[in-house]
Parts: structure tokens; sequence; C-alpha cells
């Protein structure tokens, strides 16, 4: 029965994306059914990867007669198990790969329409070339796709001046779950004709449709960037730091990166550097980035004037001003690099929290000393986008114990302690990385009932069959999770 099933899927698939659209041998399956950081493994009968938007109504519509689930998938890099399927092997992939086309660049409007599987830096590398800048910024950008960003609400290190996902889109296109096509590729900024419906897709993490194509916001090029590593005492220290830097640089503040001294040394370790950029014990050290449409010299001297008045005020003790791009790169690799280093080291547990600005100093302070009473020697690689309040709060084992010893002692305690404390103070518990199967249940703790009534209502009435990246996001599915392997 399933056999015959599963065939005349699979001969329904290639029918409509061809043979070369439709993976089936295990090998090539496997990239697609587990996870980034090879926490969750899942099975599918097939990987359909589709051309077109009318391939992926196609495949919908089928999907929906015979009552087939889908996982949507991009490239693959959620940080919460999002993107793969459940154990069951009853989801079809449909990654969207193959969709990767610009469809047009509007100088005068300041638009880019894209495909939704264009990879991130192919879309920011195609703005370039029309002298713009699409401005979201995150380490995973070679290979994460629009679609992927857009059902993330992706982040990242630019949101202090141009804001998440959500803020740089104008237009969707979206297979539904019955496979009919929505269509909104406007690039307009003024619409008030009912409710937004491109804000319920973005962010949906692909339980209410498939997303093909976007009409996203272009912002001038900069012409002028300056950046420095800066070591502060304390994260108080940081945030009052912030304070004065938007003072004297306003709108030209572009990141504000938080780093620990645990983040640092486990960082210089994975990329062999034997020099840290500032010497000295680490301490807290922040990467500021400025940004401006002037001159080089003139925004130098802005972020010179942001060190001066701190070190006054006594909120810096040391700082670099990075003086060509390759040093610019070279900070920025040292920042990027923290996440990669840390699925490498294995055994971390990671909290994506968000806290109110003023409240990020109290919170690490209070949420290490929580962590270190549970575990005393946990490595406290503490990282992130402090300047909107963004902690990536990812305590890791210490070298001598086993990852999986660690996470299955102290990985739920000291879950419980940071996500516990950000919600006390009127944060969240997952700032930019999505909900996914890895902090599902937890949505029952912290969301209020009418919140979970919401969101089931907007769930039923696009996806009543639950056909749509099911076993994800909403904790009140029964789907198996995927089967998680470490
Ligand atoms: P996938 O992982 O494939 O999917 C993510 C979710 O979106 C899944 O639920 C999936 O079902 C759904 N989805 C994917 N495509 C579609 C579509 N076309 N239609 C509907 N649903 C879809 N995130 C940040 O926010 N900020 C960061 O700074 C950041 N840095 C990262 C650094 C590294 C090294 C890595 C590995 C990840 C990082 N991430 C970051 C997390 C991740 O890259 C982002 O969440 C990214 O937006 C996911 O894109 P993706 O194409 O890989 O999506
Ligand atoms: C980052 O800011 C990413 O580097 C990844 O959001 C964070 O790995 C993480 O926890
Ligand atoms: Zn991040």
């Amino acid at each position: 029965m399933i056999t015959f099933r599963k065939s005349a899927l699979l001969k329904a698939m290639v029918k409509i994306v061809g043979p070369e659209g439709c993976l089936v041998e295990d090998a090539d399956v496997e990239p697609f059914v587990v996870d980034y950081k090879g926490i969750y493994r899942g099975n599918t009968p097939v990987v359909v990867r589709p051309k077109t938007e009318d391939e992926v109504a196609q495949v919908v519509q089928y999907c929906h007669k015979h009552g087939v689930r889908v996982v949507p998938q991009g490239g693959n890099t959620s940080m919460v198990g999002g993107s793969v399927p459940d154990a069951s092997g009853n989801a079809i992939v449909i990654n969207l790969a193959r969709m990767n086309g610009i469809y047009e660049i509007d100088i005068l409007n300041d638009t880019i329409t894209v495909q939704a599987g264009c990879t991130l830096a192919q879309v920011c590398d195609a703005a370039t070339a029309s002298g713009r800048l699409f401005p979201l910024r995150i380490g995973s950008a070679g290979s994460c796709q629009i679609g992927g960003n857009l059902s993330t609400n992706a982040g990242g290190t630019a949101v202090l001046k141009y804001g998440n996902m959500r803020d740089l889109t104008l237009g969707l296109e979206v297979v539904l779950p019955d496979g009919r096509v929505w269509t909104k590729l406007r690039g307009l900024r003024k619409d008030n004709t009912g409710y937004d419906l491109k804000q319920l897709f973005i962010g949906a993490e692909g339980t209410l449709g498939i997303i093909t194509a976007a009409v996203l916001k272009l912002a001038p090029m900069p012409t002028a960037r300056s950046v420095a590593l800066v070591k502060v005492p304390d994260p108080r220290s940081a945030i009052h730091l912030l304070a004065s830097a938007k003072e004297i640089a306003g709108q030209a503040i572009n990141a504000f990166e938080l780093i620990s001294p645990d983040a640092m040394s486990l960082v210089l370790e994975h990329l062999r550097l034997e020099r840290a950029p500032l010497e000295g014990p680490a301490g807290w050290q922040i990467l500021v980035e400025l940004t401006s449409g002037g001159g080089q010299q003139e925004l130098d001297e802005v972020l010179m004037r942001v060190l001066e008045t701190a070190q006054e005020q006594q909120l810096v003790q040391d700082a670099i001003l990075a003086s060509s791009n390759a040093q610019i790169e070279h900070l920025w690799k040292i920042r990027e690099e923290i996440s990669d280093a840390q699925t490498r080291a294995k055994g971390s547990v990671r909290c994506d929290v968000s806290v109110p600005i003023s409240r990020v100093g109290d919170f690490i302070e209070e949420a290490s000393a929580r962590v270190l009473e549970i575990a005393p020697d946990a490595r406290m690689v503490i990282y992130g986008h402090v300047g909107d309040g963004n902690v990536h709060f990812n305590p890791l084992r210490p070298a001598s114990v086993d990852a999986k010893d660690f996470l299955s002692k102290f990985g739920d305690a000291i879950t419980e302690a940071a996500d516990g404390l950000a919600v006390s103070m009127e944060g969240s518990i997952s700032a930019e990385h999505g909900v996914g199967v890895a902090k599902r249940d937890e949505l029952r703790k912290y969301k209020s009932k009418v919140e979970l009534d919401l969101m089931r209502s907007v769930k039923r009435a696009l996806d009543p069959g639950d056909l749509m990246n099911p076993g994800k996001m909403l904790p009140e599915d029964t789907v198996p999770y995927p089967h998680k392997i470490c």
C-alpha cells in the first residue's frame, strides 16, 4: 500500500518537475534531511526541486489532493531544526535552490524582485552591481536563501540601521497550502487596503505556504565605513557606550556586536589565530561599525569622537580602529566565525534571546550567575547583536567534558534559566532564529493562551489539513519530531 502510494507520488513529481528535479537516492537526499548543526535527522521519499512557481503550485496541488505533507526548504541553515522533515517519512521536501532568478532591479523605486531560491549573497551581489545595497547581513549568506530569510524574518548584524527581513520586504508571491498562488509582487511603500497579508508569511517558518518570489527594498550604497574593536569593562558599560555612540554618530551606527572573553578565545582557537586583535586579557569586546554616504575621513573622525568620549566616561579600556578594508574584513571574520566555532566544538546550549536594550547588562550578569550555579565549568560563550537587545547566550561544555553528557545533564536547566529570565525581563526566547522544533514546546510555557489560540486560528484558516511544515513552530501537533541524533 505504502509502496504503491510512494510510487504514485514519485511518478507525479517526476511528471511535474522532470527526473532532474527529483532526488530519491539515500546519498542524494542526505543533505536535505539533516539540519545544519547535525542535530536533527528526518526521512523523506523525495526531495523535489522545482524551477518555477507554476511547478511549485502543481506539486502543492497534488499534495493537497492526496494529503501529502510538505517541508519547504531553502539553504537548510536553520538554527532550530525548522527545515528538515520528521522521522515518519510522510513528508516531501520542496527545496527552492533551482528557483534563483533575479527578475528586476528598479533603481528609481529602490527595489529588487527575486525568486525565493536566490541565495542572500546572490541578491547582495546583484544589488551591488547596480550600485545599491541590500542590507541584510548574516554569516550564512552564501547558503541561505531569500525564502528562508523571509520565513525566519532573519536579522543579523545590520538590523540596528536597516531593520530585519520584515522591514526590508515590500511584496511577496506565495503558493498557498491548497496550491493556489497569491501574487502581490508590488514595490509599494504605502498600501492601506486591509490586512497586510505578506506579514503573515514572513516569519511563518513555512507553516502557511511556500514563498516563491519577493520584492525587497534597496538602500544607497555607503561610501564610507569605519570599524573599531573596543574593550569595555562589562556588558553594562557596552550599553552605555551604545547610548553615547547614538548621540554622537546617530544614524551612522550600522552594527554593535558584543563578544565575551570565552567567545573570543573560542573563535581564535577555531581560526588558529595566535594573536588577538587587542593585546592583553580578552575582556568584553564590542565590534562597532559606522557607515555613511559621506567621506571616509569624516566618518573616522566621528568614530574617534565616540571612542574618546567613551574613554572620558571610563566606558572603554582599549580600542583599535581598522585602517584598511583587509583589517575590517579580518575583524568581521572573527565575529562571524563564532557561530561555526561553536558548532564545531559541539556541546553548546544555544539561547537566542532578546531583552529591552536597557536590560542587556542585567540579563547577561544574572543569566551567567544562574548558569554557573548549574554548570560551574561551562565556558560562557556570549555574543550577538546587543544593539538590538539580541544576545546569543550559548554556554559551552568545558573542553574535558563530552558534548552529549554536557547537553543531557545541563541542557534543559540552562535553557530554562536563560529563556525564563529573558521572558521575565519582557524579552523573547527567539530573537531571530525562529522556533522550528528546537523551541516549539517552550512556546506553550511562554506564550499566553490567547496568543497561541490566535496563532492556531491563523494556521487552521490557511492550512486546515496541517500539510505545511508539520510539527514545526506550533506546539499543538503530535507529529513526531525529526529524530534527534545528538
Ligand atoms: P532554511 O534553513 O532552509 O529554512 C528555515 C525555515 O524557513 C524553515 O522553517 C523552512 O521550512 C522555511 N522556508 C525556507 N524556505 C522557504 C520558502 N521559500 N517558503 C516558505 N518557507 C520556507 N539568522 C539570523 O537571523 N541572523 C544571523 O545572524 C544568522 N547567522 C547565521 C550564521 C550561520 C553560520 C548560520 C548557519 C545560520 C545563521 N542564521 C542567522 C540562521 C539562518 O541562516 C537563517 O535563519 C536563514 O534566514 C535561514 O535561511 P535558509 O534559506 O537556510 O532557510
Ligand atoms: C550569529 O549572530 C548567528 O552569529 C548565529 O545568529 C548564532 O550560532 C548562533 O547561536
Ligand atoms: Zn545572530
